[in-house]
């Protein structure tokens, strides 16, 4: 079992015991633990024989300890199978559900013996949920749209999660006979914020022959996780794994490797423009090949490059692949060239054990260092945010203090000294202006208060773009893939006043965020505005996410010079504080 699914056994004991209303301290350290264990690079499989090692682990301690070595002896956890037999499965559906709480959850079972979505939302729509205590018909209503919200963008799957499932099956299929290539394609392919289903595509000698292929696919269906065969067939075997996600997985001859690459990696809009092109130009493109209309003859195939070269385009990077003038563009040699990973010269957006990160100020440096970054800033939350311990004046200036011995015994690293301070309700800052002024980097966030007009979050933003002391506004929108969408405000004001004041936004990079969005990206770059790229680390192994906020960024047309943490230290602590050139 790998700490992926042992924390999700913590995290569904988790939320059961708080369904049965168990002591809240009690929940909290099983949550600590999942995060503890989700966050460890190491395996606890690994660990397991050596206790004393999974107890210098933080967050887990003796008590959890006992229910880890269970987890490996049984294959199961007693607390959660009793949890799980006293109450339904279905009950953990229910609480991803927005406002549906697991006090709610309770009450709803213990009045009426219902625990599945179909079954809450019948009782709403028969104004059941209202007879509840502590209950209305406005929360009758919220509770409608929730279910609603929920089913509009369930299926869909974050990006993280896709790559990782994806690696699983390239793992699972590394060095079977007669395979060369496994590589994903689809949305995963072009970096899309959420994937719905995997498309795996497999080449090599196994997948030219029948008896061979037939034994490939015996193989593929014994990858671990698989729970039922959607599909399978000469081509193509469909199945679901653990979790929801449907893969497709299919078999292609070397020869049409390209064409195939090109016609699963989409997206169906840049597919269509393609291929209209190339029957303008007297071509036909299948997923097979690009082909003479005329004697059929193949000019394309084993390489999506050669098919693009064929159609007279410059090679269009699967990212841009939306229909949204790449084609033109590439005809016309006007592709940007894309940002990539190793442009960024810093991360500048992590948290610390002094609020709610996982390490100290020192191992988020050596992390950064080992990412070959020239700078980084730590950047704690303020007092408003009191569950992660936010800072208030006096804490600031002494953490500040400290992020500068720490820069100054280290080498190699320009650590900044800054924070994440919260924009209140009426959109001014939750620390006193000298204290802000003290900061070597200010980035400014909304953490509360997500249910404000459009027009007062408009104001609010713009009051935090005004501030002369913000360098960054964090995450823009706030929006929470699959669970919040971003709060309402008039994305092209708050835009158009960054330009102005030279205030940065940033790209969050953490998969449930990415926000700014690749829409709004391309949008900022259009104002003007310089884009920064963070992961919002709270732990030394979350600095790997900004690869997925890359991505965004590709997708979004951005170039290197539309990124201000790809400058060299000094222009970039001078872009930050007084605003780019
Ligand atoms: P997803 O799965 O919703 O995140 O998005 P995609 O882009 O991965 O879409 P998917 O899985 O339906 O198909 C993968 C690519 O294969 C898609 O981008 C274009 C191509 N494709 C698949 N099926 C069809 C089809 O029936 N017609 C056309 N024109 N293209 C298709
Ligand atoms: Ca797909
Ligand atoms: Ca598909
Ligand atoms: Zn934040």
């Amino acid at each position: 079992m790998d700490n992926k699914a042992i924390a999700g056994i913590l995290y569904e004991t988790a939320d059961l015991l708080e369904i049965d209303a168990a002591d809240s301290f009690r929940i909290r350290s099983y949550r600590n633990a999942a995060e503890a264990i989700e966050a460890q690079p190491q395996q606890i499989a690994d660990l397991i024989s050596e206790p004393k090692k999974v107890l210098e682990i933080q967050g887990i301690g003796k008590g959890m300890l006992l229910n880890l070595q269970e987890i490996f002896k049984e294959g199961r956890l007693s607390v959660h199978a009793d949890l799980l037999k006293k109450y339904r499965p279905s009950m953990l559906d229910l609480l991803k559900i927005q406002g549906l709480g697991p006090k709610t959850i309770a009450l709803i079972w213990s009045a009426y013996q219902v625990s599945d979505l179909e079954g809450v939302e019948k009782l709403a729509r028969e104004g059941k949920i209202r007879e509840l205590p502590r209950m209305g018909e406005k929360q009758e209503a919220k509770l409608l749209k929730a279910i609603e919200d929920y089913r509009r963008i369930g299926g869909r799957f974050l990006l993280d999660t896709a790559e990782t499932q994806a690696e699983k099956i390239i793992e699972h299929l590394r060095g079977f006979p007669g395979v060369e290539n496994v590589t994903p394609a689809g949305s995963l392919r072009r970096g899309r914020e959420t994937v719905g289903d995997l498309d795996i595509l497999v080449t090599g000698k196994a997948c030219c022959n029948d008896a061979e292929r037939e034994k490939l696919i015996d193989h593929i269906i014994k990858l671990p996780g698989l729970m039922d065969i959607i599909a399978r067939g000469e081509n193509k075997v469909s199945f679901r794994v653990r979790g929801g996600m449907q893969v497709d997985v299919r078999f292609l001859a070397p020869e049409s490797f390209g064409a195939a690459m090109q016609y699963f990696t989409g997206s169906k809009a840049h597919n269509v423009a393609l291929r209209q092109r190339a029957l303008k130009m007297g071509y036909t493109l299948s997923e097979y090949s690009l082909a003479r209309l005329d004697n059929e003859k193949v000019v394309a195939g084993k390489t999506e490059e050669d098919i693009y070269a064929k159609l007279r385009l410059d090679y269009i990077p699967p990212e841009l692949r939306e229909n949204l003038g790449e084609i033109d563009a590439a005809e016309k040699h006007a592709l940007p060239v894309l940002i990539i990973q190793a442009d960024i010269q810093g991360d500048v957006h992590m948290h610390t054990v002094e609020t709610d990160g996982r390490n100290t100020i020192e191992e988020m440096a050596e992390a950064a260092r080992e990412h070959g970054y020239k700078y980084m800033a730590i950047t704690d939350h303020s007092k408003n945010l009191a569950f992660a311990n936010g800072l208030d004046d006096k804490r600031a200036i002494e953490h500040v203090k400290r992020i500068r011995g720490v820069n100054a015994a280290a080498g190699g690293i320009r650590i900044f000294a800054g924070i994440e301070v919260d924009i209140l309700t009426d959109g001014t800052l939750d620390l006193s202006d000298s204290v802000l002024e003290e900061m070597d980097l200010v980035i400014a966030s909304v953490h509360s208060h997500f249910n404000q007009s459009p027009a007062e979050m408009t104001e609010r933003l713009l009051k935090a773009v005004e501030n002369p002391n913000t360098s960054i506004i964090g995450h823009p929108t706030g929006r929470q893939l699959l669970r919040r969408d971003a709060y309402p405000f008039d994305v092209d004001a708050v835009l158009k006043a960054a330009a102005q004041r030279k205030v940065a936004m940033e790209l969050n990079s953490f998969p449930e965020r990415l926000d700014l969005c690749d829409r709004h990206l391309r949008l900022a770059k259009q104002y003007g505005v310089k884009i920064v790229i963070n992961t919002d680390s709270h732990h030394t192994s979350h600095m790997d996410k900004i690869r997925f906020g890359i991505l965004q960024a590709r997708r979004a047309w951005l170039t290197k010079e539309d990124v201000l943490n790809t400058l060299p230290v000094e222009k970039f602590a001078k872009a930050t504080k007084h605003g780019w050139a």
